[in-house]
C-alpha cells in the first residue's frame, strides 16, 4: 500500500459528514489535506486539529472562476497535491417531481453536476502533468436505484457516477486514477440539509437503524487512495447492514 504520508489531498465539502471524515483520516495517517467549504469558521477548525497538516480554503464550487484561482493558489506546501475527493454536494426536498421546488432542482445541478464538474477542470490537469493522482468522486447508491422523491439527486448522481467511468476513459494510461464512491444510508449532516434544518424529520431518517457514518465512507475513500498505484479500483458501493432496494411497486 501507499504510505499516506505521500499524499497530499484535496477534498471539497470539508466542513462537514464525509469530507470532514475524509480530511481527518488522511491527517491522521500524516497525508497533508486541502480542506475546501463554504463554512470559514468549520475550515479553521478543522485546520487547528492539525497544525501545519490541513490548509483551509473557503471555496463555493458554483464558481468557477473561484475554484481555478483556488487551486493556482495552492501553496508551494500543497501544490503538488495527489488526490481530489470531489465530495461536496447535497439533496434538497424529498417531494415527487411534480411538485418539487425548481430552486432546490437547480441548486442540485449547480453543486452535484456543474460545480463537479467545474471543480475536476480545475483540479485535474495539474495532477496528469505531474503523472501521479487519483480522483475520488462521491456518488451515491441514488445513482443506480431509483426512489420516490429522489428525482434530480438521483440523476446527479448518476451523472457523477458516469462522469467518472467517463474520466477514466480518459486518463487511463497517465498515472491518474479515478474511483466513485457510492454510499448508502449514511448520517452526516444530508439529511438536515435536505430538510431545510429541520432536525427532528432529518433524525428520523436514521432513527431505529444503523446507518454508516460519515468515517465509514472515509475508510473506503482511504482504502482506494492508498491501494498500490497499478491498482484501480473504479466503483465502491456500500450500503448499511439494514438496508436494501426496493421491489417493483405496482399500482391497481
Ligand atoms: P453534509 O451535508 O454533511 O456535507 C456536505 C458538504 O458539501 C459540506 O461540507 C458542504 O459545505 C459541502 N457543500 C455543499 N454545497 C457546496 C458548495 N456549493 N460549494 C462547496 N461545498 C459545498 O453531507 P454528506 O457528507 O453526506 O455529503 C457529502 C457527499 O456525499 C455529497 O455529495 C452527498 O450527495 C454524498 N452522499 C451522501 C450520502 C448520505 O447518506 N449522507 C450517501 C451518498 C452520497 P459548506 O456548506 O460549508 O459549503
Ligand atoms: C444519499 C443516499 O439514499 O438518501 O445519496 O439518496 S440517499
Amino acid at each position: 500500500a501507499l504510505d499516506p504520508k505521500t499524499l497530499t489531498v484535496v477534498v471539497t465539502g470539508a466542513t462537514s459528514g464525509i469530507g470532514a471524515a475524509t480530511v481527518r483520516r488522511f491527517a491522521s495517517a500524516g497525508s497533508k489535506v486541502v480542506a475546501m467549504g463554504r463554512r470559514e469558521d468549520r475550515l479553521q477548525a478543522l485546520a487547528q486539529e492539525f497544525p501545519n497538516l490541513v490548509l483551509p480554503v473557503v471555496l463555493d464550487v458554483r464558481d468557477y472562476a473561484a475554484t481555478e484561482a483556488a487551486f493556482a493558489a495552492l501553496p508551494d506546501a500543497f501544490k503538488g497535491y495527489n488526490v481530489l475527493c470531489a465530495n461536496a454536494g447535497l439533496a434538497l426536498g424529498l417531494e415527487p417531481a411534480q411538485e418539487a421546488k425548481i430552486e432546490d432542482w437547480q441548486t442540485m445541478i449547480d453543486t452535484n453536476i456543474t460545480g463537479l464538474a467545474y471543480t475536476v477542470r480545475a483540479g485535474l490537469p495539474g495532477m496528469v502533468a505531474r503523472k501521479e493522482g487519483h480522483v475520488v468522486f462521491t456518488g451515491s447508491v441514488a445513482g443506480d436505484y431509483p426512489y420516490p422523491g429522489g428525482n434530480v439527486y438521483g440523476g446527479t448522481k448518476a451523472f457523477v457516477k458516469q462522469f467518472a467511468l467517463n474520466v477514466w476513459a480518459d486518463v487511463v494510461g497517465t498515472g491518474v486514477r479515478v474511483t466513485n464512491i457510492e454510499p448508502g444510508l449514511t448520517e452526516t449532516e444530508f439529511s438536515v440539509v435536505r430538510f431545510r434544518g429541520d432536525e427532528a424529520k432529518a433524525d428520523k431518517v436514521y432513527e431505529g437503524t444503523a446507518p454508516m457514518t460519515g468515517e465509514d465512507i472515509a475508510e473506503q475513500v482511504f482504502f482506494a487512495a492508498t491501494l498500490p498505484r497499478h491498482v484501480v479500483v473504479l466503483r465502491i458501493q456500500a450500503m448499511a447492514n439494514q438496508q436494501s432496494f426496493s421491489p417493483f411497486s405496482i399500482k391497481r
